[in-house]
């Protein structure tokens, strides 16, 4: 396959004006009828072909300027048609077409599709190409006319509604959008209803469209569609542009929802929440999720990106306005450890592995392989530093200016750069390189002290990734604080910044040599390397007024002790007991930050740091040493756990505020240890007591980690077996959670079992991905998971390349392991490289992996 590259960059040869679209749908032979008023781009050389996109498209006949397009008169292939120069006036045209497409049949999920009986749509990013002919690329921006025909009960489409009638319903979409924001829905949906007044007076009607019967679990998302839109006035001055703002929830979506202008769709899982059925975990997420997606309408929509290369222009600042806005929603310290945990897991891993690549990658085969950690955690990062080095007052008259200046536009990173640097005078050419260099950079702290003179020698270094075997130094902003030795701050939080290889810091009249706290609040995506004693981290764990720092020292103390238990076999030591128990009995605390301190450093995570420290990682051994630890940690907390329990149970109903699920994770927190201790009988009666999805649910997973649970899944799957999202977490828990040697067969059992629809992304995943979360399991010695989950790969990629090219990534680590291992990962990877017929999308993704 072909590579696509960001230098190869042309504009358009034909702008659009104006799309008028008739869809007559069928499930199996939906008509197109376009109307495409094109003009020549006068920033393009003259005298271009017209190229339009176009696959699995049956063509029944077209016409430029009235005259009926000929065989003869244009070119045809299997990925669009071409008209050339001299059949084309020279002026202004319209281009019509028929096409039929066979929605039906569409088991990638992207283009029009049938979803539950119901038509849906994805076209990011070049899923339009499937619906009709159409220059398939974001910089070529239109307004929409759509007219549907069909007897289905709902008939959706973007911007505002217009007329509609018996069988038909039209929609006016006035803003410019490029064709991979075009949404179409229709089924027997019903609605949950209700509406937003703009700042500006003007009324907005909300709907969240659902299949019949879950029109009551709406009022979770509908709430937090309204504090989005109220924040993103607040905040960032945005309101919102059009009469209605629909959502539709699907059961078979590829990622997670899409922006589409005025027509979200969701996958059903970040929409659909009652407390008998979501968890605190699905309620967070529906929050982020709806407020991502909805800030999408000014970064993303209104503003969107000029070629593929750029998505991290949307994806990186939206994903940081939704960080934004949960911390604002929630708590903040909490909200960013959260998310530093999941750019550790997700985009470290990526960066320190064969896929590695910038936030703005310089080429692609298959652009849907970018939607990435990286491209999203990362940019979001990128733009969090940008914010600090410019302060607040700089990034909001750079935002003022970007919404100013390119409101219409398809932008890029040159021109989101410029903007702050034209709001601040800041020079940001090195920083440019945080979008090109791959890689996580490490930077090593040493420190000295002399004469009241305490000096932080920081030194940088980015290791090669795939194509970029040179880095230059990049602008590190690195938040440090000092304490005293009595754990007063005697040097607020100041931002350093490294911009060299090599840079010294001075701290100036200090009566003694002060406990640094670097990289507070996360202040860059770096790998911090400082020799600490356990002694500094559990002062800090204790004293740090950061609260990502205090955070930060106890996970590093936890590292430290299940690091010496794999390689050293040693016992965890009381500085780490003591200083967790403190932890746990630290009312100050906010419950959910104690339960995230008290949390273990996952498996995965630990293998990461085991590698980074040259220690080949054993996923069995690790996985013995976190229980152990586990235990450990229950033993000496036996005489807190049950009071802890006992107070972090909420009275009355349930609520899925983030007090209330602060108090729930404490409290699952305390279940695990106490599982260890009593057996599971503590957790076997919340189990049965449990009047919330967190609660039952944490109490089954409790009980399968310890060894039980058996009789308790029976009676789950008895009690849900009508709820396809319940369903999903059923079958990820025994997946996730199978014990290491059983991990394999019990996966294989679940592929069996009749509800196992491996059709269904959602269902898929619980299933096959669940198994990678269980890391000694998917690491078993004897590669039977990593035949299994190539088998399953190999079987799903011709319905849904897609979705299986995401799931490769599951062996993106394979670097990291012991050479058995790798050899049968290698084996696996290569069995699926060599499968026919392999996907564009698999197939570039397993080459990237095996390198
Ligand atoms: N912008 C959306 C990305 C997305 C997507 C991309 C490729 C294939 C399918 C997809 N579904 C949604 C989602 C977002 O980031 O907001
Ligand atoms: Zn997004």
């Amino acid at each position: 396959p072909q590579a696509v590259y960001l230098s190869d960059y042309t504009p358009p040869a034909y702008l659009v004006d104006k799309v008028s679209l008739v869809f007559r749908l069928d499930p199996a032979a939906t008509r197109v009828l376009s109307r495409i008023e094109f003009r020549p781009n006068p920033d393009a050389a003259p005298g271009q072909p017209l190229v339009l996109d176009g696959e699995k498209l049956k063509l029944i006949g077209a016409a430029v300027a009235g005259e009926a397009v000929k065989d003869g008169d244009h070119t045809q292939t299997d990925t669009g048609l071409t008209i050339p120069a001299s059949r084309l006036p020279a002026e202004p045209f319209v281009f019509e077409a028929e096409v039929e497409i066979d929605p039906s049949a569409n088991t990638a999920l992207e283009g029009l599709y049938m979803s539950n009986g119901m038509y849906c749509t994805q076209c990011e990013a070049e899923g339009f190409r499937r619906i009709t002919y159409y220059p398939d690329r974001p910089d070529v921006m239109a307004p929409f006319h759509v007219r549907i025909e069909s007897d289905e009960k709902v008939l959706l489409s973007n911007g505002n509604p217009g007329a509609s009638g018996d069988g038909f319903a039209e929609w006016t979409d006035p803003w410019p959008k490029p064709a991979y924001l075009f949404a179409l829905v229709a089924g027997d949906l019903v609605a949950a209803k209700d509406s937003f007044t703009t700042r500006s007076g003007t009324p907005v009607e909300l709907g969240i469209w659902v299949r019949p019967g879950d029109e009551g679990k709406c009022d979770y998302a509908l709430d937090a569609l309204k504090r989005s839109m109220k924040w993103d006035e607040d905040v960032y001055g945005r309101e919102y542009d059009l009469d209605v703002f629909n959502i539709v929830a699907v059961d078979d979506f590829n990622m997670g929802a899409m922006e589409n202008k005025g027509l979200n769709v969701f996958n059903s899982k970040y929409v659909l929440a009652s407390p008998s059925t979501a968890t605190d975990m699905d309620y967070e997420n529906i929050e982020g999720i709806i407020a991502h997606e909805y800030f999408h309408n000014w970064t993303g929509n209104r503003i969107t990106c000029r070629d593929w290369f750029q998505l991290c222009l949307k994806e990186g600042l939206t994903v940081f306005r939704d960080q934004q806005f949960s911390g604002d929603m929630r708590s903040k310290p909490v909200k960013r450890i959260q998310d530093v945990l999941q750019l550790r897991a997700r985009q470290f891993r990526e960066d320190n592995g064969p896929l590695a690549h910038p936030v703005r990658p310089s080429s692609y085969i298959e652009i849907n392989n970018f939607y990435t950690a990286t491209v999203y955690e990362k940019g979001a990062e990128v733009i969090g530093m940008l914010k600090r080095l410019v302060g607040d007052d700089g990034y909001a008259k750079a935002l003022d200016l970007y919404f100013d200046r390119h409101d219409g536009d398809a932008a890029t990173i040159e021109d989101w750069l410029a903007v702050f640097q034209d709001a601040t005078g800041r020079d940001l050419s090195q920083f440019g390189r945080w979008y090109t260099q791959a890689g996580t950079p490490r930077v090593t702290v040493t420190d000295d002290f002399k004469d009241g003179t305490y000096t932080l020698h920081l030194k940088q270094e980015t290791p090669a990734t795939p194509g970029q075997p040179d880095k230059q130094p990049q602008v590190i902003p690195v938040a440090v604080g000092l304490l005293n030795p009595n754990g007063d701050e005697v040097q607020p939080t100041t931002v350093l910044e490294l911009t060299e290889e090599q840079q010294s810091f001075t701290f100036d009249g200090l009566s003694a040599k002060p406990v640094p706290s670097i990289l507070r609040g996360f202040s860059a995506p770096v790998i911090l390397d400082r020799k600490t004693t356990t002694e500094e981290r559990a002062f800090l764990l204790a004293h740090d007024t950061d609260p990502f720092n205090k955070w930060e020292a106890g996970r590093a103390l936890a590292k430290d002790v299940l690091a010496r238990m794999v390689t050293d076999r040693a016992a965890p030591g009381p500085a780490y007991l003591d200083a967790l128990e403190r932890v746990a009995r630290d009312e100050t605390l906010d419950p959910a930050f104690r339960a995230l301190a008290l949390r273990l450093p996952s498996e995965d995570d630990m293998a990461q740091t085991l590698f980074d420290a040259g220690v080949t990682p054993d996923p069995l051994a690790i996985h013995d040493a976190r229980e152990k630890l586990m235990l450990a940690l229950a033993e000496h907390l036996s005489s807190v756990l049950p009071g802890l329990y006992e107070d972090m149970s909420i009275p009355g109903p349930y609520s899925p505020d983030s007090k209330a699920a602060g108090c729930r994770a404490l409290r699952q927190t305390a279940l695990a240890m106490m599982a260890r201790l009593d057996d599971g009988k503590t957790a076997a009666k919340q189990f049965r007591d449990a009047d919330n999805m967190t609660e039952q649910l944490g109490a089954l997973g409790v009980l399968l980690s310890v060894g039980h649970g058996q009789e308790e899944l029976g009676t789950f799957y008895r009690q849900w077996q009508l709820d396809r999202l319940v369903i999903d977490k059923w079958f990820a828990l025994q997946s996730s959670l199978a014990a290491p040697g059983k991990a394999a067969d019990t996966t294989l059992a679940l592929t069996r079992h009749p509800d196992f629809d491996w059709k269904n992304p959602n269902r898929f995943r619980s299933v096959i991905g669940g198994l990678a979360t269980n890391a000694a399991g998917f690491h078993d010695p004897s590669g039977a998971s990593y035949e299994l989950v190539a088998d399953w790969l190999i079987r799903l990629d011709p319905m849904n390349p897609q979705t299986t090219a995401r799931m490769t990534t599951m062996f993106e680590t394979w670097n990291r392991y012991d050479a058995d291992r790798q050899a049968l990962m290698r084996g696996a990877l290569q069995r699926i490289a060599a499968t026919r017929g392999l996907s564009r999308d698999t197939t570039e993704m397993v080459g990237r992996i095996l390198g």
